[in-house]
């Protein structure tokens, strides 16, 4: 657990640079591809945790400006991927400027408990990770190649000259 703001902003940029590269690799088209028939779709998806990260953080005491648009998915990946990238930094300055290291073990109330504010954080953290892992699968469906998140996907397991990647 998070125990300075500077421990959580290390993790936060990690991740968020990971994030990134999903987003970058998609394709308009494939924003379009569906989880099932009538289900969300892989753009929905995307710009549901993109634009939660400020509803999030206000929602539990870190001011910051909600996503313009919000309530219209866009038709063009490099938007979200661009809108992502704006609200991710955005959400570092607003947690380094309004937040200290006693701040994180501050408790609220959060989803029915009471949970520290570096558990909230991470919160945020595994619900972005949590959809990430549902587009890469749809990044599959739609006929692209996804980027190796953890580690390398099958086509670059083959690059690095490994047939029979670890399953
Ligand atoms: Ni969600």
């Amino acid at each position: 657990m998070y125990v300075t703001v500077t421990d959580f902003i290390k993790e936060w940029n990690r991740e968020a640079m990971l994030t990134q590269k999903v987003l970058d690799g998609l394709t308009d088209d494939s924003l379009k591809q569906q989880v099932y028939p009538e289900g969300r779709t892989l753009g929905r998806i995307a710009w549901h945790f993109t634009t939660n990260i400020p509803d999030y953080l206000s929602h539990f005491g870190v001011r910051m400006q909600r996503a313009e648009n919000e309530e219209n998915v866009p038709s063009s990946a490099k938007e979200i991927a661009d809108t992502f990238k704006k609200l991710s930094e955005e959400a570092e300055l607003a947690i380094e400027q309004q937040w200290t290291d006693d701040s994180l073990s501050q408790t609220q109330k959060a989803f029915g408990r009471e949970e520290t504010n570096a558990q909230i954080l991470m919160g945020l953290i595994k619900h972005i990770v949590h959809h990430r892992g549902q587009l890469t699968i749809l990044i599959r469906q739609a006929g692209l190649k996804p980027f190796g998140v953890y580690g390398p996907s099958k086509e670059d397991w083959v690059n690095l000259g490994v047939a029979n990647p670890p399953q």
